[in-house]
């Protein structure tokens, strides 16, 4: 009978230990690693990064009409055209590039390259705040006979983006903007003579910064994102050609320098 108590009690102190081991088990343990791994994605649903559109990093719920403009940009300025002569690679510049635009040499030119008297081709480059005026060489001014076999722009369609460049997508040769078209456009009309043309720029500059502020309000969405770092805000001036004086022998537009004054 006292072996039968013995016994008895032993079992009873097996059974209590088991039961306290069962409350510390490894397996209950995990489930509140679980719980506590659960609340942490919660927490990555609310990341910010959530509202932007991942490849243009433009907020998905923007209320404008955002596109990506490309463009080279170094210390020389920001500049890109849609075609240029006697050139197919996009790695360098030809000799008609967009560079010769604002090199202050008048014997080397932009020239467009696509077939036919190049209507609707352009070039795109950045302007600082406040600018008043535009000076234009127009044709190629290399010779007399050079500006007379070539054509000249006649009216050119000038259009003003902001753009807000996007880092993520920089490449050695290229900065990539997102850009806002400001609805204020406007012409500019060239005669043809060659000469240095001076152009009185009909911007509204109050108007177009208050614009600006709204494009960036857009691109910032609901709240701010730091890891997005701080913004590199530009205007970029798109010169379009939209009607020309004819070349006497090549159907090749020109411009040799371009100039912006305030
Ligand atoms: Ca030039």
């Amino acid at each position: 009978m006292k072996n039968f108590f013995i016994i008895l009690l032993a079992l009873a102190f097996l059974f209590i230990s088991c039961d306290k081991d069962k409350k510390d088990t490894p397996d209950n343990q995990d489930t509140s690693q679980d719980q506590i791994q659960n609340n942490d994605d919660n927490q990555d649903e609310y990341d910010p990064h959530a509202q932007y559109d991942d490849d243009t990093n433009i907020p998905k719920n923007a209320q404008f009409d955002w596109i990506e403009i490309n463009a080279y940009c170094s210390e020389a300025g920001i500049n890109i055209s849609s075609s240029e002569l006697n050139n197919d690679d996009p790695y360098q510049f030809g000799p008609y590039g967009v560079h010769n635009l604002f090199d202050n040499d008048l014997t080397k030119c932009w020239a467009e390259g696509v077939a036919g008297s190049g209507i609707g081709e352009y070039f795109i480059f950045g302007i600082e705040e406040g600018i008043t005026k535009l000076r234009i060489a127009n044709g190629y001014h290399k010779s007399k006979q050079l500006y007379e076999n070539n054509n000249r722009v006649k009216r050119f369609k000038a259009t003003i983006y902001v753009g807000i460049e996007n880092y993520f997508k920089m490449t050695e040769l290229y900065c990539f903007y997102n850009c806002v078209k400001y609805e204020n456009e406007f012409t500019i009309n060239l005669a043809d003579e060659m000469k240095i043309h001076e152009i009185m720029l009909p911007i509204d500059w109050d108007d177009l910064i208050a614009f600006r502020e709204e494009v960036i309000e857009d691109y910032m969405g609901d709240y701010s994102d730091p890891d997005r770092g701080e913004l590199t805000v530009w205007f970029l001036l798109k010169l379009e050609i939209d009607d020309i004086y004819k070349g006497k022998k090549h159907d090749d537009t020109c411009v040799s320098d371009v100039w912006v004054e305030y």
